[in-house]
C-alpha cells in the first residue's frame, strides 16, 4: 500500500488548475487510492473561506495593502494547515491542494515585490507543519489563462492587475521551480484533452516511482 502524499497544483489564472485537481483524483482512484481530500488556497476552512472571499473581493473605497495581503493569505493557510491538512496527513488520506507557498513567492514576491526572505520565513512556519511531496505545474501564457479566466467569469481583483504583474509572477514560478526537486512542469497551452494525458502518465510514473 502507497503511504499518502501531499500534492499541489500550481500555475496562474485559467491554468486550469481546479480542472487538474479533478482529473488528478481520479488517477489516484485509478491506483485503488481512495482516501483523498481536494482543498484550495486560500480557502477549505471557515475561516479561510472568509479570508478568500476579503482576498478576491475589489473594495473600491479601501485598497487592500500588500502586507496586509500576504498576511491575510499566510491566515487562511495555516487554519488549512492545521484543521485539514495536517490530521488528514495523520489518518493516512491523500491531499491534492489548489495553490500553496509557492503562489505567495510568485505573486506576493514577485508580482507585488515583496522582499523574499519575508515570504520564506513564513513558507519556513508553514512546512514545519508539512511539506509538499510533490508540486504539479501547469504552465499557460498570461494572454491564454486570462482569458480563459475571463470566459469563466468577471475579473476579480487580482485578475484585474496589468499583464507586467503576471509575467512578472510566471518569472518568479520559474525561478523557484529550479530549486524544487519534486515537480511534474505541463504545458497547460494545449487543450483539456492533451492536458489530461500529459498529467496522466508523468503522475502515473511518479506514483509508480514513490
Ligand atoms: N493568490 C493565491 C495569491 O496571490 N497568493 C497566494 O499565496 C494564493 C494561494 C486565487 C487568487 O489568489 C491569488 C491567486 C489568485 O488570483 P482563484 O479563483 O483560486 O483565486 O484563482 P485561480 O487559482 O487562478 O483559479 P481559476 O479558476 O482562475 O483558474 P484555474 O483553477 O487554474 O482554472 P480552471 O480549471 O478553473 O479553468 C478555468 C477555465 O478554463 C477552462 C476550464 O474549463 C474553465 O472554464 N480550461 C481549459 N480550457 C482549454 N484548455 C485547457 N487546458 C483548459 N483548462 C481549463
Amino acid at each position: 500500500m502507497k503511504k499518502n502524499k501531499f500534492i499541489v497544483i500550481e500555475g496562474l489564472e485559467g491554468s486550469g488548475k481546479t480542472t487538474a485537481c479533478q482529473i488528478i483524483k481520479k488517477i489516484l482512484l485509478s491506483h485503488n487510492i481512495k482516501k483523498i481530500i481536494i482543498v484550495r488556497q486560500p480557502g477549505s476552512t471557515l475561516i479561510s473561506e472568509k479570508i478568500r472571499s476579503i482576498i478576491k473581493k475589489d473594495y473600491k473605497t479601501e485598497k487592500l495593502n500588500k502586507f496586509s495581503e500576504l498576511f491575510l493569505l499566510y491566515s487562511a493557510r495555516f487554519q488549512l494547515m492545521e484543521n485539514i491538512i495536517k490530521p488528514s496527513l495523520k489518518k493516512g488520506v491523500w491531499i491534492i491542494s489548489d495553490r500553496h507557498n509557492l503562489s505567495s513567492i510568485a505573486y506576493q514576491g514577485g508580482g507585488r515585490n515583496i522582499d523574499q526572505s519575508l515570504i520564506q520565513m513564513l513558507n519556513n512556519l508553514i512546512n514545519k507543519i508539512s511539506k509538499p511531496d510533490l508540486t504539479i505545474f501547469l504552465d499557460v501564457s498570461v494572454e491564454i489563462g486570462l482569458k480563459r479566466a475571463l470566459l469563466r467569469s468577471n475579473f476579480d481583483r487580482i485578475e484585474k492587475q496589468s499583464k507586467k504583474f503576471f509575467l512578472k509572477v510566471r518569472k518568479y514560478y520559474f525561478k523557484f521551480l529550479l530549486s524544487e526537486k519534486n515537480k511534474i512542469i505541463i504545458n497547460a497551452n494545449n487543450n483539456i484533452k492533451v492536458m489530461k494525458e500529459n498529467i496522466k502518465n508523468q503522475l502515473n510514473t511518479w506514483i509508480n516511482k514513490n
